[in-house]
């Protein structure tokens, strides 16, 4: 038996337990130990019934994804499955935490199931770019039907125990030790004289529309295909007999296990995990965090509140004027309200959190007891001096101020403060109580436990935090501005902001940069346009027809009109004739003969800019690591999970054929096309962005 997995007797009944911390993945270990314990209980006299259980936080968390990509080893999981289900014992698996992936598809295998209240079930491998690969595809749809499993298994959703007593996964719900609760129900079958039951013996269901469903799948998936590889893999369930099945449902997962999509969203798995692990932080403790102070209630003050609210910590919000305290409230409880309608909290909390946790005041006094104070004011270089200044004032020792600008120098904010090493940046997105993404911006004297109570809030409020030093822009802002102008300078080379939109919605991006510029507001490119003008070196390629648009007072869809024509009461916008007027007029003025451009070229230099500036930002040490980049661009702009990130999907493309490119485009533009000193090092050294990740983890 395997150290894996303990053998317990209790009666007639044997009790496997299975002990793979953290999370009982189904490790080489744990598969062995499976198959020898059935073996074991089967020439054990006198058992009659086998119970599994999970030890520690969870049943079992699905197949070992470390051991992705490697050679897989015998026994394989889907026979693990077949030689449970196939025991002439009853199995039970009684099932606490999360039972996910090739845990739920073990428990497809016992004969009856039964869960703890708070359990929770799925199949998360489209999450993986996988398919379930030990039966799940086959089974599920015999127990609950097409449709039900269909459901669960394009979506990964997680269901809990009623929901999934109601669908007919688990048999019942019992509260208790896992291996008791098991053991009695075990016993009580056995009394009843209940036999065996094998899932892959039931009725295969009805077919539906295959290719509809298939279509749909690949729609919603915008681009990624385990989803509808899904759908392919559970019609076999119902056109073959259930042996074939379980081959056609090994086949489609070893074809995915090759593909670059698995790698992309494995990668972004573990990086997610990783990004808030920093060397720097190892045993520095976060100071203390109860309340939190927030100047300014705008969209992103008020967001930022919401969130913190949300947490559980007390907010002191500051307004400029008397007259911006009422609106800055109704802000805030508009936000709440949204959470309490989607029953995320109920009315006695949203009462509780707009009254008592909430203060919202013009006087700075009400902050000198809060632990952290976030600015959220007007980027404006002499507007936060002049509330650092004041925070300065009236903080309690010890309290964080930290500074929510996209852009400003963080230690010229620092510096306007006696107490610089208490000043980080904490860059929210907005609405801040929605995205998920933080970036912790570390200025030059920042104490190290300041940094990590930033982590630590932002683990608090349920984002992904990301270590970034100062520059203009930090990681995320500083990248888009490159990959940005890329898109900018096609236009004026031939590309319509429409065909550029397009083909980057088809690669796999939420929205294209054009359409996500009418969202966000015209007016803010349209600042730092004038912001960066004085500062602008001559070689650089501004298109000026966009402030055209702004100044004719065109915002995008706050006004109506942009690059799009936004008519109310629908949804996405037209393209709007007079930008494709105006374009032509600048290439006409500029001199410019417009050429074709294909989407494939597109994607090409867009994701080259995105991937040189990427590569700049690892290199100045502004990202400590590509992973770091990869996330800031997955939850803060609309990057595609299936490409892991730009420096993962740049590793899966070959650097040496991107520099290539980008040196091809140089040719054009020398100045914008600078090769990154990173990413020809690493071509150089035949090494990848993976393999600094790989070096900062060790
Ligand atoms: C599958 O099953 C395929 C089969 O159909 C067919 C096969 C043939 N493996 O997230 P946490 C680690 S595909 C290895 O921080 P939480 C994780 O990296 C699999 N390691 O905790 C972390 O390590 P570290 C389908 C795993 O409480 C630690 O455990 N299953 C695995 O917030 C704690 O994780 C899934 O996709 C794993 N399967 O969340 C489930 N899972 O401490 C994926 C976790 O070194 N996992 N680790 O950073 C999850 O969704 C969450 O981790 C879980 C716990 C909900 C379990």
């Amino acid at each position: 038996m395997s150290d894996k997995i303990s053998y317990t007797r209790n009666g007639d009944i044997a009790v496997l337990r299975i002990q793979n911390p953290p999370v009982n993945a189904l490790s080489l270990a744990v598969r062995e130990g499976l198959v020898a314990g059935i073996e074991k209980a089967e020439s054990d006299e006198g058992v009659q019934a086998v119970v599994i259980v999970g030890e520690g936080r969870a049943f079992i968390a699905g197949a070992d994804i470390t051991e992705f990509g490697k050679p897989p080893q015998e026994p394989f999981l889907p026979d693990v499955c077949k030689r449970i289900e196939a025991s002439s014992r009853i199995i039970v698996a009684s099932m606490h935490g999360v039972s996910l992936g090739g845990g739920l598809e073990i428990a497809l295998c016992a004969h009856y199931r039964i869960a703890q209240p708070s359990a929770r079930v799925g199949l998360p491998e489209v999450h993986l770019g996988l398919i379930p690969g030990a039966g799940a595809t086959q089974r599920l749809p015999r127990l609950i039907g097409v449709d039900a499993s269909l459901d669960l298994i394009t979506s990964g959703r997680q269901v809990k125990a009623d929901e999934a007593l109601k669908m007919g996964i688990i048999d019942k719900i019992v509260e208790g030790d896992p291996a008791e609760v098991g053991i009695a129900y075990a016993k009580a079958l056995l009394s009843d004289g209940a036999k065996r039951r094998a899932v892959s013996e039931m009725t295969p269901p009805e077919p539906i529309d295959w290719d509809a469903a298939y279509d749909g799948a690949l729609k919603k998936a915008r681009g990624q295909i385990s989803p509808a590889q899904a759908v392919r893999a559970v019609q076999a369930s119902v056109e073959l007999d259930f042996d074939d099945g379980m081959l056609a449902e090994r086949e489609m997962f070893m074809d995915l296990m090759k593909t670059d999509q698995r790698q992309g969203m494995i990668h972004a798995f573990f990086s997610e995990r990783a990004v808030g692990n920093l060397p720097e932080l190892k045993d520095v403790e976060p100071r203390a965090l109860k309340s939190i102070g927030v100047i300014g209630g705008g969209t992103m003050g008020a967001g930022i509140a919401t969130a913190a609210l949300l947490s559980g910590f007390s907010v002191v919000l500051i307004e400029m004027k008397d007259e911006f305290v009422a609106a800055a409230h109704d802000r805030i409880s508009g936000n709440l309200s949204g959470a309490l309608k989607r029953g995320k909290i109920s009315q006695d909390k949203f009462d509780e959190l707009t009254t008592k946790a909430l203060t919202v005041t013009t006087q700075y006094d009400a902050l000198s007891d809060v632990d952290l104070v976030v600015e959220a004011v007007f980027e404006d270089m002499a507007v936060k001096k002049d509330v650092f200044t004041k925070l300065d004032a009236v903080c309690k020792p010890g309290a964080i101020l930290a500074s929510n600008t996209s852009y400003l120098d963080v230690d010229e904010i620092a510096a306007s403060t006696l107490r610089p090493e208490d000043v980080i940046g904490l860059h929210f997105f907005s609405p801040a109580h929605v995205m998920k993404l933080l970036e912790v911006v570390v200025a030059d004297k920042t104490a190290p436990d300041v940094v990590a109570t930033g982590f630590a809030l932002g683990k608090a409020l349920g984002k992904i935090s990301v270590r970034a030093g100062v520059c203009d822009g930090f990681i995320g802002n500083r990248i888009l501005a490159t990959y940005r102008t890329a898109a900018d300078h096609m236009v004026l080379d031939g590309a319509s902001p429409y065909q550029i939109d397009k083909a980057l919605v088809n690669f796999g991006f939420a929205m294209g940069p054009f359409a996500v510029g009418d969202l966000a507001g015209l007016d803010i490119g349209w600042a730092t346009r004038k912001r960066k003008a004085p500062h602008r070196h001559p070689a650089e390629r501004v298109p000026t027809y966009v402030d055209k648009i702004c100044e004719a007072g065109n915002f995008g869809q706050k006004t109506g009109k942009g690059y799009y024509i936004y008519e109310k009461g629908t949804r996405g916008g037209i393209p709007n004739p007079e930008v494709t007027e105006l374009i032509k007029a600048e290439r006409a003025e500029r001199g410019i003969t417009p050429r074709d451009f294909t989407d494939a070229e597109i994607v090409r230099r867009y994701m080259a800019a995105m991937v040189n500036e990427a590569a700049k930002v690892v290199g100045e040490g502004i990202a400590k690591r590509p992973l770091d980049v990869d996330m800031v661009l997955l939850f803060g702009y609309g990057f595609p999970r299936y490409w892991g990130g730009p420096m993962k999907w740049a590793d899966l493309q070959g650097l040496a054929e991107l520099l290539a490119d980008i040196e091809s485009y140089a040719d054009e533009n020398a100045w914008f096309w600078q090769p990154a000193p990173l990413l020809k090092q690493l071509v150089a050294e035949g090494r990848t962005f993976d393999d600094l990740n790989k070096e900062a983890a060790k």
